[in-house]
């Protein structure tokens, strides 16, 4: 065989001697200095000669790989030594050209090895000790017979009580990026395999990224769909990006990092952005930043088609061809008078407010005359690239500013054509990687919640149905994802949930507390342990949320295992990474395959559920069959070889055969085109019921118009509000993955966890950079480092999401004055201690960004 490393054991699944037990431990006893680092300033040579003629010194590293949700994936060259990671190498093959680009690893996977050997590494089956509560953190330590027996057993009596979809597996994402390890989508994930022996689960539908915008598509472009790859900006004559920071949330070499800015370097294309931070975009792609209020693109676009109608700068033609509902002559049949978007624009539709710049000036706090010159010059650049991250639609209207800055694509006539784009994400070319272990069962179980949803489902279980909570139907042919079933008349159909959840399990991800939302709520509801009544964790770090479960499995990470890794947001480069296992598992540490497997032996499926097969023969499975799909692709062994496979694909343009021929290739809307009326959200309207779990709040409405929705602690509401008068956003930060490598020394030192305030707002709370503030609202406090800056616009904070929950009573620190007295200071700073359980009003999605808060000074 014809791998590359010779340093990996050749004994690898038997287990830890005591020797290399105590290596480790010293290499995770924060004494990591004394393991032996060589400086990695000095790189060996890269680029394809290098690959070639290197092979002395590859013979000296493993190809492994980071895993993580960041919306990259990264290949990372181990050098193991004695059976222990001393050294973290990136790529050293590919080039610096777009296409075949080198995919080095940023800064957090080049802290791999600090992730690996954490003191935080989970060692042994923990289970929580009886007549304790959940957070309570007392243990006991217990074999893995002992584990999986008393699991199997508490499954199979909540089965018999209440059946399959009692069962939840909750979201998480830090192996998304692995074949055998996924984690996320959660269908095909092991332990889903495993529940799909037994007889199904409850599943969710969209994820804590994208919500809103998931549950928008359907109703604009009938599904889902990229923009064009952002190498095809050199077509462009403008870009144009909302709340899109690829600098800093695409961080791979590989990644859309370097073909954004590297189409930057090359062809110079000016660049806007429209973000309420000078993010690292702004700084380094950008030459122009609209500061805007969050949750208010929806209200700047108005203002900026008022101006293009005005003045005549739209693409008439396009709307009319493609789209539905911009006029009255193009609204669908049985449309209301007067509600088209021209009309909202014009004033006369039920608002009867015309959206000029004046208004849309007040509720973004971007000056008229910038949204007039935004307006012409947008209108003017043929192409313009107009893109949107998913920050704008992570609110509580983020379903209504999704659509918008899709309708400034479509009303600028840029969508489908090369330089212009869908006002989506950009897009991306990927492999086809068969993925056999994780698709080949079905779930029985239909019914699908949303991802956000999950803590309703646990206290109101069968109250929960579509209209009151969107409950819907798995997608499948004629459903897509995060649509409404309809009947045969075209009306919205209602789907009950039958029993509440019953067991969570929660595999390589950090959101049972920590990701989800509302952390002392949450807290409050998962810790009534007759509701929820067992809660498994199974990861590699005592995260946040293993401090809240029944039960914790430790399992191995990356290094510890073999894996295949279809590569993410190369741009036009689609690539994929077979890892090699670099080191044996720590500790007690056992793959998920391998727990899952004895778990399901306990629950009589074990042969279903490895359908005869060892782990390594599924690896080998999945290439076999993605080599069906596409021969070029290397073998197996081949490619684990060369550690990473590329192929440059060149650049894509969504929706060009739309464009080209809309009668041939219509959109899978019910009229086919662009809506941007939507009937059905307007009929759904009239079913849709708030306030049934969640008091009932401003912006809790249905529009058929991708029109601005003024929400519960909106930009409105704050700025009248003497109590809580900021917006709070929370952006994804470098100096981690969500909480992933949160724990990492090298990283905690160099990027502080803080609250970003402007400079005019600090000074009014006599705040200066470095001080300590405490962020707080009625749901929670924290308690950070306040970093004063111009960067981020008045009115506004923004803390990195993700810090790890660190509560402290009264006795430890005291909350300021004003603050909810009965909620503990939480000392690590994370953005969900202030966050809401209220859901979105379609999505159903968490709007994360959507906060109001106040800052004082600690
Ligand atoms: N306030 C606020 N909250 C948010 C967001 C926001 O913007 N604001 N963003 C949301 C978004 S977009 C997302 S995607 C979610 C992410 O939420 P999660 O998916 O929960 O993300 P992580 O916190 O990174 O958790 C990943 C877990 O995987 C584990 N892990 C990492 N590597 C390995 C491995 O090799 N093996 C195993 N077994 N486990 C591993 C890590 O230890 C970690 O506990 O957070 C959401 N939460
Ligand atoms: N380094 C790093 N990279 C990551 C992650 C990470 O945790 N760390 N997480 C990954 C994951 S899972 C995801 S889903 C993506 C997330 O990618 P995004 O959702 O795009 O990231 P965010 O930081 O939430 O938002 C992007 C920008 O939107 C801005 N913003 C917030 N609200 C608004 C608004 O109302 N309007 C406008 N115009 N802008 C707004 C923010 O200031 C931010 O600069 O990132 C991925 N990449
Ligand atoms: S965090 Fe993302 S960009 Fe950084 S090394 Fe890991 S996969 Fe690559
Ligand atoms: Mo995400």
């Amino acid at each position: 065989m014809s791998i590359n490393h010779t340093d990996a054991p050749d004994d690898a699944a038997s287990g830890t001697d005591r020797r290399t037990f105590l290596k480790w431990s010293a290499a995770v006893g924060g004494t990591a200095a004394l393991v032996p680092v060589v400086t990695e300033l000095g790189m060996p040579g890269s680029g394809p000669a290098a690959a070639a003629a290197g092979s002395a010194e590859e013979a000296t590293f493993v190809w492994s790989a980071c895993t993580v949700n960041c919306g990259s994936r990264c290949p990372v060259r181990l050098q193991v030594e004695d059976g222990t990671i001393v050294r973290v190498l990136p790529d050293n093959t590919g080039t610096n050209e777009i296409g075949s680009q080198q995919v080095r690893a940023c800064v957090r996977g080049r802290s791999i090895r600090h992730r690996i050997y954490n003191p935080d590494r989970l060692k042994k089956p923990m289970k929580r000790k009886p007549g304790t509560k959940r957070g309570d953190e007392e243990w006991e330590t217990i074999s893995w017979d002992q584990a999986l027996d008393e699991i199997a057993e508490k499954m199979k009596d909540i089965k018999a009580r209440f059946g399959n979809e009692a069962f939840y597996i909750n979201y998480g994402t830090g192996t998304l990026g692995s074949v055998m390890a996924k984690s996320w989508p959660p269908d095909k994930s092991p332990f889903a395999r495993l529940m799909n022996t037994w007889g199904g689960y409850l599943d969710h539908y969209a994820d804590y990224s994208t919500t809103e915008i998931t549950a928008a598509y359907p109703y604009f472009y009938g599904t889902w769909v990229d923009g064009n790859t952002f190498d095809d900006v050199k077509n462009s004559e403008l870009q144009v990006m909302f709340g899109n920071n690829p600098l800093e949330t695409r961080m791979s070499g590989g990644g859309q990092l370097l073909v954004s800015q590297q189409t930057k370097v090359e062809h110079g294309v000016k660049t806007i952005i429209v973000d309420p931070r000078y993010s690292e975009t702004a700084a380094l792609l950008g030459d122009e930043w609209v500061p805007l209020r969050p949750g208010t693109d929806a209200a700047l676009v108005a203002g900026l088609l008022h101006v293009m109608v005005t003045e005549d700068l739209h693409d008439q033609e396009f709307l009319d061809k493609y789209c539905v509902g911009f006029d009255e002559k193009t609204l669908p049949e049985g449309a209301p008078k007067n509600s088209s978007y021209r009309a909202y624009l014009e004033g006369k539709g039920p608002d009867t407010t015309e959206k000029t710049p004046e208004w849309a000036a007040d509720i973004t706090g971007v000056p008229a005359s910038r949204i007039r010159q935004l307006a012409r010059e947008i209108a003017g650049a043929k192409p313009c690239a107009i893109t949107q991250g998913w920050g704008p639609q992570r609110h509580a209207n983020g379903e209504n500013s999704a659509r918008a800055i899709f309708l400034l694509a479509a009303a600028t006539g840029n969508v489908g054509v090369p330089g212009g784009g869908t006002g989506a994400r950009e897009g991306a070319q990927y492999l086809s990687i068969a993925e056999p272990f994780g698709s080949e069962l079905i779930n029985p179980s239909e019914k699908i919640i949303s991802v956000f949803g999950w803590l309703d489902a646990i206290q109101y279980g069968e109250q929960l149905d579509t209209f009151n909570a969107g409950v819907l139907r798995k997608p499948g042919p004629g459903i897509r994802d995060g649509e409404v079933p309809v009947d045969e008349q075209g009306n919205a159909t209602n789907i009950r949930l039958e029993v509440p959840i019953k067991m969570v399990w929660q595999y390589s991800g950090n959101s049972i507390v920590n990701q989800t939302g509302d952390n002392n709520a949450s807290i409050k509801i998962l810790q009534d342990d007759t509701m929820c009544e067992l809660i498994v964790v199974c990861d590699i770090q005592y995260t946040v949320s293993a401090r809240y479960a029944d039960y914790i499995l430790p399992g191995t990470s990356t290094a510890e295992e073999d894996d295949i890794h279809p590569g993410e947001n190369g741009g036009p480069m689609a690539y994929g990474i077979i890892s090699s296992q670099a080191i044996e598992p720590l500790y007690e540490c056992r793959t998920v395959f391998d727990i899952c497997t004895d778990l399901a032996d306990r629950l009589g499926t074990k042969e279903k559920f490895t359908g005869g097969k060892t782990r390594e023969e599924w690896l080998r499975e999945a290439i076999k069959q993605s080599r069906e799909i596409d021969p070029e692709l290397p073998d197996y062994d081949e490619w684990k070889a060369m550690g990473i496979y590329r192929r440059d694909m060149g650049p894509a343009v969504s929706l060009a055969d739309f464009r080209k021929n809309p009668k041939a290739n219509p959109l899978p809307t019910p009229s086919g085109k662009i809506e941007i009326y939507s009937d059905r959200l307007a009929a759904m309207a009239e079913k849709w019921q708030f306030g049934v779990f969640h008091e009932e709040k401003a912006g809790d409405r249905l529009v058929p118009l991708p029109e601005y929705v003024e929400t519960w602690e909106g930009p409105l509401e704050t700025r009248a509000s003497e109590e809580y008068p900021f917006q709070v956003i929370g952006h994804h930060f470098k100096g981690r993955t969500h909480s992933s490598y949160g724990n990492v020394d090298w990283l905690k030192a160099a990027h502080h966890q803080t609250a970003w305030i402007n400079t005019l707002d600090a000074a009014d709370r006599g705040i200066d950079n470095g001080d300590q503030v405490f962020v707080y609202n009625d749901r929670g406090t924290i308690k950070l480092e306040a970093r004063v800056t111009e960067r981020v616009m008045p009115g506004v904070i923004s803390v990195p999401q993700g810090a790890w929950f660190d509560p402290k009573g009264a006795d430890e620190v005291e909350p300021p004055d004003g603050a909810n007295p009965d909620h503990p200071v939480d000392v690590g700073g994370n953005t969900n201690t202030l966050t809401s359980l209220h859901p979105s009003a379609l999505a159903k999605g968490n709007a994360a960004h959507t906060v109001a808060a106040n800052v004082v000074k600690a």
